[in-house]
């Protein structure tokens, strides 16, 4: 039986909330704690209440279940960070750091902490993205994602601590909602869908991004935690790779389905992000070191996200 008891920081957001149902699968319901700074009604499971400014708190939660392996979820995205910089570079790196110093002193077996395409600016070449290369991030949210990969490898040179991480293209899943992102349109674009509605998008009908399904994004995360230590050769962040879109081609496939909705580009403050990120990345390094291969496809995501979102509203109006 596995030793095994994890702690998910940001358990409610638009990963965690999916990640922590697959990582009770995996270990169990009463191995899996769940945490974020809300709650939600029915939540399944052991849950605790944890702002992750308060590094007090987080010791005890891992004292208290005696916790083997962390998942840090929690942080401001892109867009919703630029509002406010300097609390953003705030909130975002005293938790990351507050999750690594825990996880230090009490010699946390394993750490996941997420990256994201955020790290990359226009000196990369933002076509096929390679692994390694100048970052130069133009968002509040990019910079600190690009320092906390540095301060992952940093922690894993010095103390040996074993944080793993990957650079996050846009999660799209019907699960949940994300908040906050620049990708966020790929997910709100399908409600509007389903709902019959038409839908504003805050991007231009060519702005191409890179984004990956629900299903590969918690599969990724968990293949790269249970890899085992050796073949772990990037200790900053991993690309990974999975498909790129421009919201017409997701319109695209969505009228296939819908071929009356209705897609109006009215591109906002989030133009200028998005500009800056890569279209593709190159994830070979992923490939080689822990096997990371993508199941989904823009079609093939498209099909589960229709039906997956017709039963949710159906159940909703049925009500
Ligand atoms: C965002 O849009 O900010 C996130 C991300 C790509 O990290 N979805």
């Amino acid at each position: 039986m596995s030793k095994d008891i994890v702690l998910v920081i940001g358990a409610n957001g638009q990963l965690g909330s999916v990640l922590t149902k697959e990582l009770q699968k995996i270990y169990g319901i009463d191995k899996v704690i769940a945490s974020d700074v809300y709650s939600v009604p029915n939540f399944e499971g052991i849950f605790q209440l944890l702002d992750a400014n308060d590094s007090v708190t987080i010791e005890e939660i891992v004292k208290q279940y005696s916790v083997t392996q962390i998942y840090h979820l929690a942080a401001i995205l892109s867009a919703k960070g630029e509002e406010q910089p300097l609390r953003t570079w705030d909130l975002n790196m005293k938790m990351m750091l507050n999750v690594f110093e825990v996880a230090r002193r009490n010699v946390i077996d394993k750490v996941f902490f997420p990256s994201s395409i955020a790290v990359f600016g226009n000196l990369a070449p933002l076509q096929n993205t390679p692994q390694s290369v100048f970052l130069n991030p133009a968002t509040v949210y990019g910079i600190s994602k690009a320092s906390g990969e540095n301060w992952a490898q940093y922690y894993f040179t010095n103390y040996g601590l074993d944080i793993r991480s990957i650079r996050y293209p846009g999660v799209i899943g019907y699960q949940s909602m994300p908040g906050g992102g620049t990708t966020d349109y790929a997910v709100d674009i399908y409600h509007s869908a389903v709902k019959k509605q038409p839908y504003r998008c805050f991007l231009s009908a060519a702005t191409k991004l890179p984004m990956v399904f629900m299903e590969d994004a918690t599969r990724a995360t968990i293949e790269l935690m249970q890899a085992p230590k050796e073949n772990i050769k990037t200790r900053t962040a991993y690309n990974i790779a999975a498909m790129s879109f421009n919201p017409a081609e997701i319109f695209a496939e969505i009228k296939k389905v819908y071929p009356n909705f209705e897609v109006e580009f009215q591109p906002d403050f989030r133009q200028a992000i998005a500009d800056k990120w890569p279209k593709s990345v190159d994830d070979s390094e992923a490939r080689n070191d822990w096997s990371w291969t993508p199941r989904y496809d823009l079609q093939s995501m498209t099909a589960v996200m229709l039906e997956k979102l017709e039963e949710k509203y159906n159940t909703i109006k049925l009500k």
